[in-house]
C-alpha cells in the first residue's frame, strides 16, 4: 500500500482522491460515494446489488486512469496492436479478477468489511457474462489477460450477447435451459460509446457498372443497415499499468432507416426493423463444436467482424498512416473460422471503400490475418450453404470467387493434374448443393495458421488441413494453449497461492515456470501435509457448496474424482459412467470389498438441440440416484451432478480435484485446459494421449500421471481394420453386466427404452471407441484406488504436478504468438495525470 501511495505522490496524484486513492479509508469513502451518488441509496434502504454496483464503480474508477493511458499510447505511438477476432469471451466474474490485477484485494476486504459486510458475499452477487460456449471462449479470455498483463496493446473484438450461453438446471435428471438475462441488474464493467458506431449492410444484391475512367464498380445495394454500437470493457494487467479494451458490439437500428419508414407512415414497420436489427446480438448460439448453419449466425459473424474491421481502419487512418501500411498497426487473429468472413470483408473495404487494386488489398490482407483451428471434429468444420450465403453478403461471394479463381491457378501451377488436390483445396464444395468452406477462407488469406497443442498440430498437417500444408508448410505451427495463473489459482485457491508464495516468493504468479522451486519439497513431510491440508480445506469448501445447492452429503475425505466440460459423445462422460457402475457391482457382489471412497463429480452444459449428450446426464443422474440411496454401498460411492457449470462455479470445483478425468478419444480433443486447470491445483490426471495431455505428462512426469487406453493412431488402425465394439461387449463379462443393467432399466425403474439410443450407439457404432478403452480405464482406475491409499505418496505426485506446470501459463502461449506469429512487443504504458489533462 505504501508503495502505491509513494508512486501515486510521485505521480502528482492527489493520494487520497475519492476516485484513485487507494487506501483503505479512501476506498470506503468511494463505495459510500457511489451508493448515495450512482445508486441513489443510503446504507439503511440498499441491497446487495447496490453494495456490488457501488464497490464495482471504485474499482473501476480505479483502472480508468491505466485504461485511457493504454488507449492513449496505443493510438499515438507507432506500437503495433494485436487485434483478436473472436465471437465468444468466457470472461467470468469480473470484481475479484480485477482487485488481483490491481493488486488491492486486501484493502477492499478491510474496506468492506469497516462498513460492515464480507468482500465475499459481494463477490458471490455477481452475474458473469457468460458470452461464450466452453474451451474456446475461455481460452480467448485467458488470452485478454496475459496480453495485458505482458503490457502487449490488444483489443479484443466480440459481440455483446444479450443472452448468454443458457443456464442450466437439472429436472427429474434432464438439462433443462432457462435464458440467461446477465445484464438485467446493469453492468458496471462496461462503457457505452454510442459515439463508437459503424453501419454494417446486409443482404440485396451488387450493382456493376464501369465508371467516368473506365474502372469496373461494384456498388453493394444492401436489403438492409445495422448499426454496430461499441460496449468496452477494460481488461487490466497484473500489477501493470496496461488495461487493454475489450470492445463488443450491440446490433441496432440505424436511425436513418427508422425515418424512411417512419415518414412514409409506416410506424409498425419501422418498430419491426429495430426488432430485427437488435436480434443480431441478442442471443449466443449454445452449440460446441457442431455447426448450424443459421441465417442469423451468418449474420452476427459478418456483423462484429465487419464492425471490428472499420474501426481498426478508423484507428490506423486517424492516426495520419496510409490505408496500404494496415498491416504495420495491426494484426488480426482469427478465433477459429467464425470470423474467417473477415477475410473477404477486409478485401471489399479495401477495394470498395478504399479503392485499392486487388493485388495491393489481397497484399494487406494476407499479412493482416493469422487462424488458429481448434478442433479436428468434421462436424465442426464450417461451410455455409452457397445460397444462403447469397442471400446475406452478395457482393463478399463475388470476392470469395475471384480469390478462389486466382489461388486455384496456384493450386494447379503447384498439382498439375491432381484433382483431389484442387477439389479439396478450392473455397468452394461441389456436394448436393454449392457450399462455401470456411477454413478454406480462413486457410488462404491468413500468413499462419496453428494448433492448439502439439498432437492436434500434427494431426491438422495429416488431416483436415493436409493439403494446405502441402501447399504451404511454412504457414503452419503449433501454440499449445495455456490458462491464466491469476484466475485460476491465485483468485480461486488463494490458501495454496499463499503456501506456495511462503515457499517460493511470489513472482511465480507472472513467471510460472518459478514453480519448479516446489518439486524440492515434495518429499518433505510438513510440507506434504500443508499441501494436502489446504486440499482438504477447498474440498470441504466444495462439500458446503454441494449440499447448499443440492442438498447433497458427501464426504470430503473421500477421493474426489472430478470431470467437467461441456458434455459430449468424444469426452465420453459416459465410459466414466460405466466405470461407477463396475465399481457399483463390485460392491454388490461383495458388500464387504475394499476400496476407496470416491465422490464423483460431474458437470457441464449439453447443446440443447444434441439429444445423446442430454441422455448422458440423464444417465449420470440416474446411476447417481441409485449408487447414491443403496445401503449396500455405505456412502463409499456417491455421485454429483453439479448443475450449470459456468467460470464461477468451475473456481470453486477445480481446486478440490484429486483426481481429473481428461479422457477423451485419442485424436479427438484439440488441446483442453480444463485439464491444465485442475494439474496446477494439484489434481493428478487420468487420461489418454489426446490434445494437451501429451505434453502435460511430459512435463510432469509419467509416473505421476495414470495414462490409459488408445493411442490416436492406434484408434485409426483399429478403425481401418474394422472395429467390432460388440466383441468386446461379448468378451468382456464386467462390461456386459454394465451394459446390460443400463438397458434392462436398472437406472430407470425397469424403463427399458430410455437409454437403448445411447447404448445401441455403443455396441454397433461407437465411434468413440469407449468399449475398446473401458477395460484399460477400469485397469488404470484400480492403480488410482491403490495410489490414494498412500497419503504421503499422492501428495508428493500432488506437489509435482503443480510444480511442473508452468509451461501450460497462458502468458507463455501469448509470448509465442507474440514473437512467432504477431511480431509485436510489449509497451510500459506510461499514466496520464487525470487532474492535467486539459
Ligand atoms: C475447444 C476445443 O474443444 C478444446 O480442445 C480446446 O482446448 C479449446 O477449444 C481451446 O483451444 N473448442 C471449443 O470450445 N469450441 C469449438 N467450436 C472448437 C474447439
Amino acid at each position: 500500500i505504501e508503495e502505491a501511495a509513494a508512486e501515486q505522490v510521485k505521480n502528482n496524484i492527489l493520494v487520497e482522491d475519492a476516485r484513485t486513492g487507494l487506501s483503505v479509508d479512501a476506498l470506503k469513502r468511494a463505495i459510500s460515494n457511489n451508493l448515495f451518488y450512482v445508486q441513489g441509496k443510503y446504507p439503511e434502504i440498499a441491497t446487495r446489488n447496490d453494495y456490488f454496483m457501488a464497490i464495482s464503480y471504485a474499482v473501476r474508477d480505479r483502472m480508468l486512469q491505466r485504461w485511457t493511458s493504454s488507449v492513449r499510447q496505443y493510438i499515438s505511438g507507432k506500437n503495433k496492436i494485436v487485434s483478436y477476432l473472436s465471437a465468444e469471451y468466457l470472461l467470468g466474474p469480473h470484481l475479484a479478477n480485477n482487485l488481483i490485477n490491481l493488486d488491492i484485494y486486501s484493502q477492499m476486504e478491510q474496506a468492506v468489511k469497516e462498513l460492515g459486510f464480507s468482500l465475499d458475499w459481494l463477490i458471490d452477487k455477481e452475474v458473469e457474462p457468460g458470452l461464450g460456449n466452453g474451451g474456446l471462449g475461455r481460452l480467448a479470455a485467458c488470452y485478454m489477460d496475459s496480453l495485458a498483463s505482458l503490457e502487449v496493446p490488444a483489443i479484443g473484438y466480440g459481440i455483446r450477447y444479450q443472452f448468454g450461453i443458457f443456464e442450466q438446471a437439472i429436472s427429474d435428471g434432464w438439462q433443462v435451459e432457462d435464458t440467461d438475462n446477465w445484464l438485467r441488474r446493469g453492468n458496471p464493467w462496461e462503457i457505452a460509446r454510442r459515439e463508437i458506431s459503424y453501419d454494417v449492410k446486409l443482404g440485396g444484391h451488387v450493382q456493376r457498372y464501369i465508371d467516368e475512367k473506365g474502372k469496373l464498380i461494384n456498388n453493394w445495394i444492401p436489403g438492409w443497415v445495422v448499426k454496430g454500437v461499441a460496449y468496452d470493457t477494460p481488461i487490466l494487467g497484473y500489477k501493470v499499468n496496461t488495461a487493454n479494451t475489450l470492445r463488443l458490439w450491440k446490433s441496432e437500428a440505424p436511425r436513418t432507416f427508422d425515418f424512411q419508414s417512419f415518414n412514409a407512415g409506416e410506424y409498425s414497420n419501422a418498430v419491426n426493423q429495430k426488432i430485427i436489427c437488435e436480434n443480431i446480438s441478442k442471443v449466443l448460439y449454445p452449440n460446441d463444436e457442431q455447426i448450424e448453419g443459421k441465417k442469423l449466425r451468418l449474420q452476427q459473424q459478418y456483423f462484429f467482424v465487419s464492425c471490428s474491421l472499420q474501426d481498426m481502419i478508423n484507428i490506423h487512418l486517424r492516426s495520419g498512416d496510409k490505408i496500404e501500411n494496415f498491416y504495420e498497426k495491426f494484426v488480426v487473429q482469427l478465433n477459429d473460422t467464425h470470423p474467417s468472413i473477415g477475410i473477404a470483408e477486409m478485401m471489399r473495404l479495401l477495394l470498395d471503400v478504399h479503392r485499392m487494386e486487388w493485388d495491393d488489398a489481397w497484399k494487406v490482407t494476407t499479412k493482416t490475418f493469422a487462424y488458429t483451428n481448434h478442433t479436428l471434429l468434421p462436424e465442426a468444420l464450417e461451410t455455409w450453404d452457397l445460397e444462403l450465403f447469397a442471400s446475406v453478403l452478395p457482393r463478399h461471394l463475388d470476392i470469395i470467387y475471384e480469390i478462389n479463381k486466382r489461388f486455384l491457378v496456384d493450386v494447379t501451377l503447384k498439382f498439375f493434374g491432381n484433382h483431389q488436390k484442387i477439389d479439396s483445396l478450392s473455397l468452394i464444395g461441389e456436394g448436393r448443393r454449392k457450399y462455401i468452406k470456411m477454413a478454406n477462407l480462413a486457410s488462404v488469406g491468413s500468413f499462419a495458421i496453428n494448433g492448439v497443442a502439439s498432437l492436434h498440430t500434427e494431426l491438422l498437417k495429416k488431416t483436415v488441413l493436409k493439403d494446405w500444408y502441402e501447399f504451404s508448410p511454412e504457414k503452419f505451427s503449433n501454440k499449445t494453449n495455456g490458462v491464466t495463473p491469476r484466475r485460476w489459482m491465485v483468485l480461486s485457491n488463494p490458501q495454496l497461492t499463499k503456501l506456495i508464495t511462503s515457499k517460493i516468493g511470489d513472482t511465480w504468479i507472472k513467471h510460472l515456470e518459478e514453480l519448479k522451486g516446489l518439486e524440492k519439497y515434495a518429499e518433505d513431510p510438513e510440507f506434504q501435509q500443508a499441501w494436502m491440508e489446504v486440499k482438504l480445506e477447498q474440498k470441504k469448501k466444495l462439500t458446503r457448496k454441494i449440499h447448499g445447492t443440492l442438498g447433497m452429503i458427501v464426504n470430503p475425505e473421500s477421493l474426489f474424482d472430478i470431470q467437467v466440460k461441456r458434455i459430449h459423445e468424444y469426452k465420453r462422460q459416459h465410459l466414466n459412467v460405466l466405470h461407477i457402475i463396475t465399481l457399483y457391482n463390485r460392491i454388490k457382489r461383495n458388500p464387504d470389498i475394499d476400496i476407496v471412497p470416491r465422490t464423483f463429480i460431474f458437470a457441464g452444459k449439453s447443446a440443447p438441440g444434441y439429444r445423446k449428450a442430454k441422455l448422458i446426464i440423464k444417465l449420470i443422474n440416474a446411476v447417481g440416484k441409485v449408487v447414491n440411496n443403496d445401503p449396500d454401498v455405505k456412502d463409499r460411492l456417491k455421485v454429483v451432478f453439479y448443475p450449470n457449470y459456468n467460470v464461477t462455479n468451475a473456481q470453486k470445483i477445480y481446486p478440490a480435484a484429486d483426481l481429473s478425468e481428461q479422457i477423451s478419444t485419442a485424436g479427438k480433443e484439440a488441446s483442453g485446459t480444463g485439464n491444465m486447470k485442475l494439474s496446477l491445483n494439484g489434481a493428478l490426471t487420468v487420461g489418454t494421449l489426446d490434445g494437451a495431455n501429451v505434453e502435460i505428462r511430459e512435463c510432469v512426469g509419467e509416473e505421476n500421471f495414470f495414462l490409459f487406453g488408445l493411442t490416436a493412431d492406434e484408434v485409426e488402425k483399429t478403425k481401418s481394420e474394422g472395429y467390432r465394439p460388440w466383441e468386446y461387449y461379448k468378451n468382456n463379462k464386467y462390461l456386459r453386466e454394465v451394459i446390460d443393467q443400463i438397458n434392462d432399466g436398472y437406472f430407470s425403474q425397469l424403463d427399458q427404452l430410455i437409454f437403448k439410443e445411447l447404448t445401441d450407439s455403443l455396441l454397433y457404432d461407437d465411434q468413440f471407441m469407449v468399449l475398446a478403452d473401458y477395460q484399460s480405464y477400469v485397469e488404470i482406475q484400480d492403480k488410482i484406488d491403490e495410489a490414494f491409499r498412500d497419503k504421503s505418496n499422492w501428495a508428493r505426485m500432488s506437489i509435482l504436478n503443480t510444480a511442473r506446470m508452468g509451461k501450460f501459463s497462458s502468458d507463455r502461449s501469448i509470448r509465442e504468438y507474440c514473437n512467432e506469429i504477431w511480431k509485436v512487443e510489449s509497451v510500459p504504458v506510461e499514466l496520464i495525470d487525470p487532474s492535467k489533462t486539459s
